[in-house]
């Protein structure tokens, strides 16, 4: 192994960024780490700190065996601070810097909007741990709250790789920055968390379920851009997190196919054909398909917010400086400075929502967008809509129109069916319960929220899942509770 990428896993922060060559560097990670572990304890999950969990652990960044499995007490984790190994003689990809050699100190033209880029991303990570941090209370399994608790504390390591960059690369500002990362808090109403969905409730599992289907597929994209950077050390600390990010995305995905799964089975065997007599599918103790298409709506709605405005002054800064890219930038073949270039946009105009061309590089936002919802609605159909076609129900779920239910951007100002037809603010109060899941609909699946803590059984409303972690078998106990 190259020693310029071997972890070095002895001292209180595991890491292959050199800590214990750079003291200044260490006292302040180690003097943030009180506060850290505070915070974990206060708002991480709550309950089972003191439970023995079966995680997975970074202790490389090769790609083969890049982690290990054991079973850790939650606050004993070690959350480390690992970059993907250099490119050498790696060159900036795009923007008016192209091909001049990758930055590994921050430039000082752009240093603020670096930190910025830096801040929000970090600032993701603990928010959605805060979001997630009553779920253990009602875990469907033992191998589902393990799930649960593995996303949390890598969650939790991401935040420690964008406090790694803040406090190495920005001085005193960073370590105010990292400061704020803890103080901030998810829904709070003096201190929220920077970004809108990131201040929602995650109320139940299906909740998790799904905003780690569409939310982390958000964090996958940004990652995705980020890691293109031509700051190196954002990059390569982006690529390697987009590893740990795949997981967060196969429990969401898995988790809404193990619902389906359920729910198609229960309708099947009672003999229920019409997936829209909800009446007849809920007393089987199964979340209907009506209601999982509103929450679909509900979460890709609030995710297509975290994509900023479509046309966009400060994405194509970032651009031009050479600080965030395209999806798979190097992978597109264009003169990647987007001087003269256009990109079509789905706009506003008159009261119509019109296609327009727009420059491609004010544009950049709703390229990531258009990825984003591809990448989206593949997946829907690849696991979820196979499920219900197999068993034979004549229903699909959908994404709905990118207008329909935005608080940022073009369409904040209307309302919109899921098909994308305006309506009127009278008849979006009439019919928005028809869209989105209602106070009812809500309770319904909050009533099926209840624990089941024994090894290899599940709640009545989802599946078991058709391999183990680490390859375990059906009955392991993921999470040691009687200790
Ligand atoms: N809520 O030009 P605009 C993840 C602000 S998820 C509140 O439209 P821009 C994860 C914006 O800050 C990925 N404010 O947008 C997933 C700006 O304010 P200032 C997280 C918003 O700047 C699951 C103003 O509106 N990473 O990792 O081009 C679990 C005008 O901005 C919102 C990133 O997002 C909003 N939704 O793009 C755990 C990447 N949207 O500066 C983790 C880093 C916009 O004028 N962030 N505003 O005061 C960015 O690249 C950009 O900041 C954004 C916004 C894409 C978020």
């Amino acid at each position: 192994m190259a020693s310029d990428i071997a972890v070095d896993y002895d001292g209180l922060i595991p890491n292959n960024v050199g800590l214990n060559q750079d003291p200044r560097l260490r006292r302040a990670l180690e003097s943030w780490h009180p506060s850290y572990l505070d915070w974990w304890k206060g708002r991480g999950p709550e309950g089972f700190q003191d439970h023995l969990v079966y995680l997975r652990t970074a202790v490389s960044v090769e790609p083969e065996g890049w982690a290990k499995f054991g079973y850790v007490r939650m606050p004993d984790y070690r959350w480390g601070i690992l970059l993907a190994p250099p490119v050498a003689d790696r060159a900036i990809g795009f923007g008016a810097h192209q091909g001049e050699p990758a930055w590994q100190e921050v430039p000082g033209e752009y240093r603020a909007m670096l930190r910025r880029l830096i801040t929000v991303q970090g600032d993701t990570e603990p928010a959605s741990v805060e979001q997630q941090r009553q779920l253990g209370a009602t875990a469907p399994s033992l191998y589902d709250l393990r799930n649960l608790f593995q996303v949390n504390v890598e969650e939790a390591r991401h935040l420690w790789a964008m406090v790694y960059l803040l406090q190495k690369y920005f001085g005193r500002d960073g370590r105010e920055e990292a400061e704020d990362l803890l103080r901030r808090r998810s829904g709070d109403r003096d201190s929220p968390r920077l970004l809108g969905a990131f201040n929602e409730a995650t109320p139940d599992w299906l909740a998790f379920f799904m905003f780690t289907f569409f939310t982390d597929r958000d964090g996958k994209m940004q990652l995705h851009a980020l890691a293109q950077s031509g700051f190196d050390p954002l990059s390569r600390t982006c690529r390697f997190m987009l590893t740990e990010e795949a997981h967060h995305m196969f429990i969401g995905q898995s988790g809404i196919a193990r619902v389906l799964e359920r729910t198609c089975t229960a309708m099947r065997e009672a003999g229920i054909d019409d997936p829209y007599d909800i009446d007849r599918v809920r007393p089987l103790g199964v979340i209907d398909l009506p209601t999982m298409q509103k929450r679909a709506n509900l979460h890709f709605s609030l995710t297509l917010d975290l994509f900023g405005s479509e046309i966009s002054s400060n994405a194509a800064n970032a651009y031009n400086a050479g600080l965030k890219g395209r999806y798979l930038e190097d992978q597109i073949d264009d003169d990647h400075r987007l001087l003269d270039g256009t990109y079509p946009v789905i706009r506003l105009r008159e009261g119509r929502i019109v296609r327009e061309e727009v420059a491609a590089l004010s544009a950049l936002n709703m390229r990531l967008r258009d990825d984003y919802v591809a990448d989206a609605a593949s997946g829907i159909d690849r696991w979820w809509n196979r499920i219900i076609e197999r068993a034979g129900f004549d229903f699909r779920l959908k994404l709905p129109h990118v207008a329909f239910n935005r608080h940022i951007g073009e369409f904040a100002p209307i309302e919109t069916d899921p098909d994308g037809n305006l309506l009127s603010a009278a008849e979006w109060e009439r019919r928005k319960s028809e869209f989105l899941p209602s106070a009812a609909d809500n309770a319904f699946v909050a009533s099926l929220m209840r624990p089941v803590y024994e090894s290899g059984k599940f709640a009545s409303w989802i599946a078991p899942p058709r391999t183990g972690i680490d390859s375990k078998p059906g009955d392991f106990e993921y999470v040691k509770l009687a200790d």
